[in-house]
């Protein structure tokens, strides 16, 4: 969560697009569903076992959706250089 800090605040508000963007039913999360069509956009040849597995990684509360914080988190490690 430190790490938001170092974030500029457009950077932030940009993700936060992209976050909405993949929330297709609006509720502030994303849910499976919504994350297998994310990464189907993404990188279309991932394997669905990989993309569940993803998803584990990127629900650190184990709750079953990615809110904004964890979409955020990830986004910072997996899109570093962009
Ligand atoms: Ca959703
Ligand atoms: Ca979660």
């Amino acid at each position: 969560m430190a790490d938001q800090e170092t974030l500029a605040p457009e950077k932030v508000a940009e993700i936060r697009k992209e976050f909405d963007y993949f929330d297709t039913d609006n509720n502030g999360e994303i849910g499976l569903t919504e994350f297998i069509e994310l990464l189907t956009i993404i990188s279309p040849k991932t394997k669905a076992s990989h993309v569940e597995e993803g998803f584990g990684l990127i629900d650190k509360n184990n709750d079953g959706s990615i809110d904004f914080e964890e979409f955020l988190e990830w986004w910072q490690q997996s899109w570093w250089e962009y």
